[in-house]
C-alpha cells in the first residue's frame, strides 16, 4: 500500500517517541485526524474543549515529562486558539510542535474559508522554526528539524500541512539537485555534558572562593544539577533561593533552602540576597533584578545558553554550560582561604536560624483566622499530605503566591505553573498533560475561582473523558473560591493605590463542587478551616478527577517578603479609605503581618 502525507508524518512522529497528540479536530487536518485511526502503535489523539488548552496541555507534558509535547489545530481558528499555549511554551522555553492545517494549495490566496496567513500568526511564537510542506519530499526535513528544534533550543515549533498535502501519496526526497535529505530520528538531541573553558571556571573559582556569605540561585536550569548545588552549597556555607521555575530543584524540608525568591517569595529569600557578598545563579532567568543583591557583589552565573546569560545581574564572570557538569568541574576547583572559614560558617547559621523562623511565621500566619478560610491554610494543609510523588501545578492569581511560599516539596515532587507569561488558565490542562506524562502520579493542580471559569471548568470533563488511561487514578483541582479576581485586586490596592473595583474583579458565583458533581467528577466544599485537612485526605484517597471547593477569603493579603511594617500598615489605613472590603482587608493585612514579629517556639 502506498503510504500517504499524513500516514508518513504519524510514523515519523511515533519514531520520535510521541505517544500523544493533544488536539482538536477540523477541516483542513481531516486527512491527518483520519490517518490516525490507520496507524498502528502511533500516537493517540487526546481531545480537549479548546485548541488553548491542547496547547497547555502539551506544555504540561513537556513540562513534566521532559520530552517534546505535540499540539494540533485545524488552520483559522483552531490555530488562533493555540497562540497563547505556545506563547507559555515559548516563554518557559519547553520543547513543543504544533501541527496545523491549512487551506487546500489550489485555494491559496483566494480569501477562502477560513484560510489566514499563518506564517504572519506563528512568526513571532514559533521564530525557532516555521515551515509549510507544500511537496511531499519535503516532509522528512521539515518535521524532523522542527523536533530537533523544538528539542535543542526548547522552544516552541510549528509545521503547517495544507489539507490536500496531507492526503497525497508520500515520496522521499531524492539523491538529487533541489532535494532535501534528512537522517533517521534521534531521540537524544540536546543534552550531554557542555563545559565552559577552563580559564573561565578558574575565574569563576576564584570568585566563589573569595566570598564569605555566598548565595545560590537555582531555576529550572538546575533540575538534574541537585547534588551538585548542595555540594556547592556545602563547600561554600551558601544558602540556596529557589526561582519559581525551580521551585522542585530543591526539597524544601533542608536548612540552606530559603525557598522561594521574588515578590511571591519568603523571607529569607530576601535576606540572603539583601546580605550575601557573593551570588552564584544556576540556570535561572528571574526577571526580577531588585529581588537580587544590590549591584556591586561579585557574581558568577551557570548557564547552558548563552542568549540568557549576564542580563539579570552584572555578573563578573559567565559559565556556558551544562549545570551539573560545570559545578562539578567547578567544586573540583574550589579552595578558600582558611580564615574565611570561621566567617561561612556564622552565614550559614544565619540562613538556618532565617529559615527555620520563617516556617514559623508561615504556619502562623495560615493560622490567622478568615472569612471562611484562609487560603495559606488550603496549601499550608497540603504540604503534610502531600505524596512523595505527587505533580503540582499552579494557576497565575494569588494561588501562585501561596504554591511558591507554603507548598513543601520533598525530594520526589514535580511542580510548575507558567512562570513567565503568567497565563491565567494553565493548571487544570497541565495538570491533564501532566497525567499523560506522569500516569503513576498524583497529580494536584491549585487554580482560582477566575482561572476556573476561564478555563478550567471545560476541561474537567477532558479529565473525566480520560481518567481510566492513567495508572494512578488521583487528579485533585483544589479551586481557591473568592468570587474574586484576587491577585489583581491586590495589583490594584498595592501598586496603583486604588480601591477595589467590583465592576472590573468580582466574579458570578457558582459552586465548583456542584459543578464537578454535574459532570460525574466528586466535588468536595470546604467552607470551614477545620474542612480543609480531612478535604485533603479524602481527595487523596479517591479513584478519579475531585474538585475541591475552598471558600476563601479574599482579604488575606499576599504580602511581599521585604514590606516593612510601616509600609503595611500605610496601605491599610490607605484602603481604609473607600475600599468596599477595606475593613476586613485591614484585619486581616495587620493580622497576617504581625505573625513576623511574635515569638512562635514550637
Ligand atoms: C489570560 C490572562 N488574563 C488576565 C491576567 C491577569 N491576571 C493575573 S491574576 C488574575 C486574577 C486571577 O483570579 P483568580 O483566578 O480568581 O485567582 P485569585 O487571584 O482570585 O486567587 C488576573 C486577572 C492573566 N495573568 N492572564
Ligand atoms: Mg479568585
Amino acid at each position: 500500500m502506498v503510504q500517504n502525507v499524513a500516514d508518513h508524518l504519524l510514523r515519523r512522529l511515533s519514531q520520535w517517541g510521541v505517544t500523544e497528540i493533544f488536539g482538536y479536530p477540523g477541516d483542513s487536518v481531516n486527512g491527518l485526524v483520519a490517518q490516525m485511526a490507520e496507524v498502528e502503535d502511533g500516537p493517540r489523539f487526546i481531545q480537549s474543549r479548546h485548541e488553548e488548552m491542547s496547547a497547555f496541555e502539551a506544555v504540561g507534558y513537556a513540562k513534566f515529562g521532559g520530552r517534546l509535547g505535540v499540539c494540533m489545530a485545524t488552520g483559522g481558528p483552531g490555530a488562533v486558539h493555540l497562540l497563547n499555549g505556545l506563547y507559555d511554551a515559548k516563554l518557559d522555553h519547553v520543547p513543543v510542535l504544533a501541527i496545523v492545517g491549512q487551506a487546500s494549495r489550489s485555494a491559496m490566496g483566494g480569501a477562502y474559508q477560513q484560510e489566514i496567513d499563518l506564517h504572519s500568526l506563528f512568526k513571532d511564537v514559533s521564530s525557532a522554526f516555521l515551515e509549510t510542506v507544500n511537496v511531499p519530499q519535503q516532509l522528512p526535513n521539515v518535521l524532523d528539524r522542527a523536533v530537533r528544534t523544538a528539542l535543542s533550543e526548547r522552544a516552541p515549533t510549528t509545521v503547517i500541512i495544507p489539507a490536500d498535502v496531507q492526503e497525497l501519496d508520500y515520496a522521499p526526497p531524492e539523491h538529487a539537485f533541489k532535494h532535501v535529505p534528512s537522517s533517521a530520528p534521534d531521540r537524544v538531541v540536546g543534552g550531554g555534558t557542555v563545559l565552559p573553558p577552563e580559564s573561565e571556571l578558574d575565574r569563576a573559582a576564584e570568585v566563589i572562593d573569595a566570598g564569605e556569605r555566598v548565595a545560590i540561585l537555582v531555576g529550572q536550569g538546575a533540575r538534574g544539577a541537585s547534588e551538585e548545588v548542595l555540594a556547592l552549597a556545602d563547600a561554600t556555607g551558601a544558602g540556596i533561593a529557589k526561582a519559581l521555575l525551580g521551585k522542585d530543584v530543591l526539597p524544601d524540608a533542608l536548612p540552606q533552602v530559603t525557598g522561594s525568591i521574588g515578590l511571591l517569595g519568603t523571607k529569607p529569600s530576601w535576606e540572603l540576597m539583601r546580605d550575601c557578598d557573593t551570588l552564584v545563579i544556576v540556570g535561572s532567568n528571574l526577571p526580577y533584578s531588585q529581588f537580587l543583591p544590590p549591584f556591586g557583589r561579585r557574581a558568577v552565573e551557570i548557564d547552558i545558553d548563552p542568549r540568557y546569560i549576564g542580563m539579570r545581574y552584572p555578573t563578573e564572570v559567565n559559565l556556558v554550560g551544562d549545570a551539573a557538569g560545570t559545578l562539578r568541574a567547578l567544586l573540583e576547583r574550589l579552595d578558600p582561604a582558611d580564615e574565611l572559614r570561621k566567617g561561612r560558617n556564622h552565614w550559614r547559621a544565619t540562613v538556618e536560624k532565617n529559615v527555620r523562623r520563617w516556617w514559623e511565621v508561615l504556619d502562623a500566619q495560615a493560622g490567622v483566622a478568615a472569612d471562611p478560610v484562609n487560603p495559606m491554610l488550603a496549601v499550608s494543609e497540603l504540604s503534610p499530605r502531600l505524596p512523595d510523588d505527587a505533580v503540582v501545578t499552579a494557576d497565575s492569581g494569588s494561588a501562585t503566591n501561596w504554591y511558591a511560599r507554603f507548598l513543601r516539596f520533598g525530594e520526589d515532587n514535580r511542580g510548575s505553573l507558567s512562570g513567565t507569561l503568567a497565563t491565567m488558565g494553565c493548571a487544570v490542562p497541565y495538570a491533564i498533560g501532566a497525567k499523560f506524562a506522569a500516569p503513576t502520579r498524583p497529580v494536584i493542580a491549585l487554580v482560582g475561582d477566575g482561572a476556573m471559569q476561564m478555563n478550567g471548568l471545560m476541561e474537567l470533563l477532558t479529565a473525566r473523558r480520560y481518567q481510566d488511561l492513567w495508572d494512578d487514578p488521583r487528579l485533585v483541582v483544589c479551586v481557591l473560591h473568592n468570587n474574586d479576581l484576587n491577585q489583581v485586586t491586590w495589583e490594584l490596592r498595592a501598586m496603583a493605590g486604588s480601591p477595589k473595583t467590583p465592576y472590573s474583579q468580582e466574579l458570578p458565583d457558582m459552586s465548583y463542587a456542584a459543578f464537578a458533581e454535574s459532570v460525574g467528577l466528586v466535588g468536595i466544599v470546604v467552607e470551614r478551616p477545620e474542612e480543609m485537612g480531612p478535604a485533603w485526605d479524602r481527595a487523596l484517597e479517591a479513584q478519579g478527577p475531585v474538585v475541591i471547593d475552598v471558600h476563601c477569603d479574599g482579604d488575606v493579603p499576599p504580602i511581599p517578603p521585604q514590606a516593612e511594617w510601616s509600609q503595611v500598615t500605610d496601605t491599610v489605613k490607605s484602603l481604609l479609605n473607600g475600599d468596599p472590603d477595606g475593613a476586613g482587608v485591614a484585619a486581616r493585612g495587620l493580622a497576617t503581618k504581625i505573625q513576623e514579629f511574635l515569638p512562635h517556639g514550637r
